[in-house]
């Protein structure tokens, strides 16, 4: 039985990844952060009780910050295959906590390489990291390939920089299977509900509802490369089973504008909006509302900008060519946007329909819709 170790493993694709491997018949294990509330909401269905035998689901607690608890979680699990998943992976966020992000992104990747070197388990262990398109930043050409010049626009981008390089570095010193993911943007209903997807889908959930009457998002221009987070996972582990160790561009090569998710994500709910205004002053109103489970009063307005989510350095535009991985791996996308932006929409309909049962019996206390 393969072991693998993941690092992020509460994350979006650590959870993914976890059912992925788990299907293959790995044992898996994952590190969890210390925090005061339960954080495995996202995996929680694959909890195993400590006290079982022949467990494959094994959590360990951990942090990218501390190098001597690396060590010993790699040198006691022995894994044959490590993906470090985990990161601050807020773009915006890092501009506020850049050397947290720098701490965690850039250096935790340097602590899990170091870590396998200094244990000698170089020739033993394939190693993964989540690398981004974020290293692209201010675009040089279009679409984006492996061989496309960096140029990050953020502390995110710029820690993710190092990371991606000290990757290559090892594989090129210590002669280590050390591979980078260069992913594209990847969304399903585990993402993280602060990405402009979930901000849309459950917000577009909540209005539909009669639960919130508006919301706000920043640059609606943006372009970007969104795919499914279980394309993506599946395409990590290829990655490891290659003959060589090299980096990959993980892409479906469509890229959409902020405003066409929004406009995608309000038809799956039977709603079509029209937009009004340009830059700071621009908003969506309620063209039609065709689902009658839905009481949408036309030429409501449900979207404002607010400059705030503005970034201070943004992506404009951001589109991959797979081509690479395509050729030498086989990988496609199974899922297009329309589809993606489908499920989550439902998932966040039906969340949203239980809070809204709960809230109408009187079993919830939260100020949670207000
Ligand atoms: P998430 O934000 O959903 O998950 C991040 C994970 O990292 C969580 O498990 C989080 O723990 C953990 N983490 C954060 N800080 C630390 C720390 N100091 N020590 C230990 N663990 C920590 O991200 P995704 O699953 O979406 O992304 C996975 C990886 O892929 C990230 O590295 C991201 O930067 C990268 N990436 C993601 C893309 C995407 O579109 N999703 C595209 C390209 C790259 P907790 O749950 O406790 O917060
Ligand atoms: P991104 O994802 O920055 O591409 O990073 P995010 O969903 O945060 O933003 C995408 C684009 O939408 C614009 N935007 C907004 N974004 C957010 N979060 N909130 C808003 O209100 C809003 N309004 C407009 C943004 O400006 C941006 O252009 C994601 C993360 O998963 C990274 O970890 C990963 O490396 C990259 O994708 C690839």
């Amino acid at each position: 039985m393969k072991k693998a170790l993941i690092t992020g493993i509460t994350g979006q694709d650590g959870a993914y990844l976890s059912e992925f491997l788990l299907k293959k018949g790995y044992e898996v294990h994952g590190i969890k952060r210390r925090s005061s509330q339960f954080n495995t909401s996202r995996i929680d269905h694959l909890y195993q009780d400590p006290h079982e035998t022949n467990r494959n689901f094994i959590l360990h607690y951990g942090d990218m910050s501390d190098s001597t608890n690396l060590i010993r979680l790699i040198k006691e699990i022995q894994p044959d295959e490590i993906y470090n998943l985990a990161a601050m992976s807020h773009v915006q966020v890092s501009f506020e906590i850049p050397e947290y992000t720098g701490n965690t992104d850039g250096l935790g990747a340097l602590r899990i390489l170091d870590a396998v070197r200094l244990l000698g388990m170089e020739k033993k262990v394939r190693i993964y990291q989540a690398s981004t398109s974020e290293l692209f930043g201010k675009v040089q050409e279009s679409p984006q390939s492996e061989t496309t010049p960096f140029y990050p626009r953020s502390p995110y981008g710029v820690a993710k920089l190092y990371a991606y390089w000290i990757t290559v570095n090892y594989r090129e010193a210590y002669g280590m299977f050390a591979c980078n993911g260069i992913l594209f943007n990847h969304e399903s209903p585990l993402r993280g509900e602060t990405f402009v997807s979930r901000k849309i889908t459950r917000a577009a959930a909540r209005i539909a509802l009669g639960l919130q009457d508006k919301f706000y998002l920043g640059n609606l221009d943006a372009q970007r490369d969104w795919g499914h987070a279980k394309d993506y996972v599946r395409m990590m582990w290829m990655i490891l089973q290659a003959e060589e160790a090299e980096d990959w561009v993980i892409a479906t090569g469509t890229t959409t504008k902020v405003r066409d998710f929004v406009k995608m994500a309000f038809s799956e709910v039977g709603i079509e909006l029209e937009f009004r205004g340009k830059g700071e002053e621009e908003k969506a109103l309620v063209k039609s509302c065709k689902d009658e489970r839905f009481q949408l009063e036309i030429g409501k307005e449900i979207l404002n900008i607010d400059p705030r989510y503005f970034r201070p350095a943004e992506v404009d535009l951001l589109v991959g060519d797979a081509s690479k991985a395509h050729k030498k791996l086989g990988w496609k996308p199974e899922y297009d946007l329309k589809e993606l932006i489908k499920e989550i929409m439902n998932s966040d309909l039906m969340l949203m329909q239980k809070e809204q049962h709960l809230k109408n019996g009187g079993y919830t206390t939260l100020n949670y819709f207000e």
